[in-house]
């Protein structure tokens, strides 16, 4: 395969409620898409799940965008062997830029997958056609505000809860979600690294509300204090930001820094480095499951491709289209009594609709390839 073209999109799409996380709110989601087209003629999308800033991850979505331009693309054009699978390896002299990295991997595992006409769940070794799915809820101002969102959540049907927590909004929020909603929720919190080692104590009062899990509590390198929590708490151990590779997964296994891990193929440089970290996962026993970067439609089929693989056994952060957007550029996914199906079209079995896409471009970069 040859690349041919790539454009890059900027779009904007507003969000239907503000996001509040202990890194900051947002009212949009602005993203970055990879158009590809290969000298076969096959188009292939990728999105970029970077933010405009660098606040959950280092990287951004404008340092992303020169990453690919300058770095990226021309290593992928000047071979010619070029093949979704050897691409990580290629990209491997440009250090970090995982988010980067994922997004031009997915638009060549897309480009690819539809001219061999194999969808992207059969090639990761899908086993499902739908999959339980959850909802991350944000900080609120009050928490008859944060009962209300959950109620409509729990009304739509989705799976279990995510309640984002941070110093000061933690023991009362879930105290009140479990006794409005009972102990039958599936219920976990994520704090995006807000506390840090004195926070130890506190945080063991969660295992009053029998959480499925709490994620990354501390630091991205702080494993040590996330062994200690794991050592003291009975609610299991969850991390996010910490993984950003397979290798990262086993030295966190090792060390007792967790005891499940959130995939986010962004995050660790894309959907077949995500695989890996499933299937080590699954040999040890370790339950998995699929996080979320308010993807546009794009990111969010690949994602449900990952999310039926075996191993990940706890529903993902993978959300209707109608919980982030009043319009997708996708055709909307839509919830079915709890659960969303998974594209079984070949590639990543969906494209952008043209007037969606139409509706949030910001901007298009057609990238001159040496
Ligand atoms: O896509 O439903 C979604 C959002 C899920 O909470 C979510 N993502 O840390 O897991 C996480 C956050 C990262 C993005 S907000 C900083
Ligand atoms: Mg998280």
């Amino acid at each position: 395969m040859k690349i041919e073209q790539v454009a890059l999109h900027e779009v904007a799409l507003p969000l239907v409620s503000p996001f509040r996380t202990s890194v900051g709110v947002q009212e949009h989601r602005v993203a970055l898409l990879v158009e590809l087209r290969t000298d076969d003629g096959v188009t292939g999308w990728g999105e970029c799940v970077a933010e405009e800033d660098p606040s959950y991850a280092s990287e951004y979505l404008s340092g992303a965008r020169e990453v690919i331009r300058r770095f990226l693309l021309p290593v992928l054009t000047a071979d010619p062997r070029l093949s979704a699978a050897r691409a990580a390896e290629l990209m491997k002299p440009v250090r970090g830029h995982r988010m980067a990295k994922a997004a031009v991997e997915m638009a060549l595992l897309d480009a690819e997958l539809r001219r061999a006409g194999i969808s992207l769940a059969e090639h990761l070794g899908a086993v499902r056609e739908s999959v339980p799915v959850g909802v991350s809820v944000g900080i609120m101002d009050s928490l008859d505000e944060l009962i209300t969102a959950v109620d409509g959540y729990l009304g739509a049907g989705y799976a279990r809860i995510k309640l984002k927590i941070e110093p000061g909004w933690d023991l009362e929020p879930v105290a009140a979600v479990r006794e409005t909603f009972g102990s039958a929720v599936a219920l976990q919190v994520d704090a995006n690294t807000a506390y840090s080692p004195v926070d130890l104590a506190h945080l063991r009062k969660l295992d009053a509300f029998g959480l499925t899990l709490i994620e990354q509590p501390f630091a991205p390198d702080d494993l040590e204090t996330h062994a200690r929590l794991a050592a003291r708490i009975d609610t299991p151990v969850c991390l996010d930001e910490s993984i950003t590779s397979a290798r990262d997964a086993v030295t966190a296994l090792r060390q007792g820094a967790c005891s499940i891990v959130n995939v986010k193929p962004g995050r660790v440089g894309g959907y077949l480095e995500a695989r890996r970290i499933h299937d080590l996962c699954q040999a040890a026993g370790v339950p998995v499951w699929c996080g979320g970067m308010l993807e546009t439609g794009l990111g969010r089929a690949a994602n449900l491709a990952l999310a039926a693989l075996p191993g990940f056994t706890l529903p993902g952060d993978i959300s209707a289209s109608a919980r982030y957007f009043h319009r997708d550029i996708t055709d909307p996914f839509v919830l079915e009594g709890g659960r969303l199906r998974v594209p079984s079209g070949p590639g990543i079995g969906i494209a952008p609709d043209a007037a969606g896409l139409a509706a949030a471009l910001v901007t298009t970069d057609l990238v001159p390839l040496g």
